[in-house]
C-alpha cells in the first residue's frame, strides 16, 4: 500500500456506499492512559431459569418456549414493525412527509444453550443457523408487502443487546431500508457500468493485495474493508457473486456456517473476550425483481478498539461530519490475522 495512507491523516471512499472516513494513522501512536482492566469471567449456566428465551421457559408476554433442541424462530412480543399496520401517508407539504409501514419482527435463538455464543458452538449447529436464515429470507420474502429482509445480530451489553443469550433478529418491512439502499444504488451504477459486481471485482484485488484479507474457505473471504470505520470490522463476502443467502448452494452455506464462526472466533481471541457487535447481513430486497447486481455480503461492526472495555465513541466531529479512525484497516487486519490459529481462547490451554 501506498506508504502516504500509513503516516498522513487522509480520507478513504466506500463505494458501497458513497460514504468517506478520515483515517489518522499518526494518532494510532500517541500514549494511552485509559480503563484497561479485564472483565470478570463470563460465568452463565447452560440454562437460566430467568431467561425469556431459553428452551421451555415462558416469555415476557406469558407465551411458553417449546423445548427446542437447536435453533427457534418466533415472532417477537414487542416487535418495532406491525403486520396489521395499514396502508397510508401523511404529507403536509415537502417539509413534513410520513409513510406507515408494515412489517414483522423475528427473534431467532441460536442454541438451547444460554451459555454459548456463535464462536463457541460447533459448526454443526452454526450451519443449522444459516439454514434458519435462509428459510426465514425466503418465507417473509416471499410475502408480497414484504420488499426488504434485514437479518442482524446485536451482540454484548455495550450494544445495548438485552439478553446474553444467544440469539439475532429478524426484520421484515415494505420499504428498502437507507443502508441497504445506498447499496443498491451503487451496485446497479457498477453492474451497468462493467457487467460485474462491484463486490466480485473489490474481492478480487482484495486477494491480490492481502493485506486486508483475514481468510478464506471455499465459499467465502473475511476481510477488513479498505473503507472500515469501526476498529475492528469485518466482511464477509461470498466468492461466487450470489444475490440473496437462498443462491448459496449447500457447500456455500457450510462455508458461510464456518466463516462466520472463525471471524467471531477472532474477535473474542483478540481481547480475550466475549466481542460485541451489530452484524447482519445485505442481500437483495425481495421486492420479486432479479438484482443481478447485489451480491450478498456480511458485515460485522464490533465497537471496541483497546480491551475489552475500551470502546470507541462515534460522537463528537463523527455525529457532525465524518466517521474517524486511527488504527488503519490493515493494521486491524494483522492484529486479527495474529490471534488465529489454535481456535478460541478458552478452548486454548
Ligand atoms: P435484543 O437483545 O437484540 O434487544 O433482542 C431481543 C429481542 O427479543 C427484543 O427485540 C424480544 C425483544 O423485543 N423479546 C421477545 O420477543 N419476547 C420476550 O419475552 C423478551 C424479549
Amino acid at each position: 500500500m501506498n506508504s502516504l495512507l500509513n503516516e498522513y491523516p487522509h480520507r478513504r471512499y466506500n463505494p458501497l456506499t458513497d460514504a468517506w472516513v478520515l483515517v489518522s494513522p499518526h494518532r494510532a501512536k500517541r500514549p494511552w492512559q485509559g480503563q484497561v482492566e479485564k472483565l470478570a469471567p463470563d460465568t452463565r449456566p447452560p440454562h437460566d431459569p430467568d431467561c425469556y428465551l431459553c428452551a421451555g421457559n415462558t416469555r415476557a408476554n406469558g407465551q411458553q418456549n417449546p423445548d427446542y433442541p437447536d435453533v427457534f424462530v418466533f415472532d417477537n412480543d414487542f416487535a418495532s414493525l406491525l403486520e396489521t399496520t395499514p396502508p397510508g401517508t401523511v404529507a403536509e407539504g415537502e417539509l413534513f412527509q410520513a409513510r406507515l409501514e408494515r412489517g414483522i419482527g423475528r427473534v431467532i435463538c441460536f442454541s438451547p444453550r444460554h451459555d454459548l455464543t456463535i464462536p463457541e458452538m460447533d459448526l454443526a449447529a452454526v450451519r443449522k443457523v444459516v439454514d434458519a436464515w435462509a428459510d426465514e429470507y425466503r418465507t417473509l420474502g416471499a410475502k408480497p408487502f414484504v420488499n426488504y429482509v434485514q437479518i442482524f445480530e446485536n451482540k454484548g451489553a455495550i450494544m445495548g443487546c438485552s439478553n446474553p443469550h444467544p440469539h439475532g433478529q429478524i426484520w421484515a418491512q415494505e420499504s428498502i431500508p437507507d443502508e441497504p439502499l445506498k447499496k443498491q444504488r451503487a451496485q446497479l451504477a457498477y453492474w451497468e457500468r462493467q457487467g460485474r459486481t462491484l463486490l466480485s471485482d473489490y474481492v478480487q484485488a482484495e486477494l491480490q493485495k492481502q493485506e486486508r484479507i483475514l481468510f478464506e474457505n471455499e465459499g467465502f473471504v473475511a476481510l477488513v474493508p479498505f473503507w472500515a470505520v469501526w476498529p475492528f470490522e469485518a466482511m464477509l463476502v461470498a466468492k461466487r457473486p450470489v444475490a440473496r443467502i437462498t443462491d448459496l448452494d449447500e457447500p456455500e452455506r457450510d462455508a458461510l456456517a464456518a466463516a462466520y464462526r472463525q471471524l467471531t472466533i477472532l474477535y473474542d481471541n483478540v481481547f480475550q473476550t466475549s466481542f460485541p457487535y451489530s452484524a447482519g447481513i445485505h442481500q437483495a430486497p425481495t421486492d420479486g425483481e432479479a438484482h443481478p447486481e447485489w451480491h450478498m455480503h456480511l458485515i460485522f461492526y464490533p465497537p471496541l478498539l483497546r480491551s475489552a472495555t475500551v470502546k470507541k465513541f462515534m460522537v463528537g466531529y463523527e455525529m457532525l461530519a465524518n466517521p474517524q479512525r486511527d488504527i488503519t484497516p490493515e493494521k486491524a487486519a494483522e492484529v486479527l490475522r495474529s490471534v488465529a490459529g489454535a481456535g478460541h481462547y478458552k478452548q486454548q490451554g
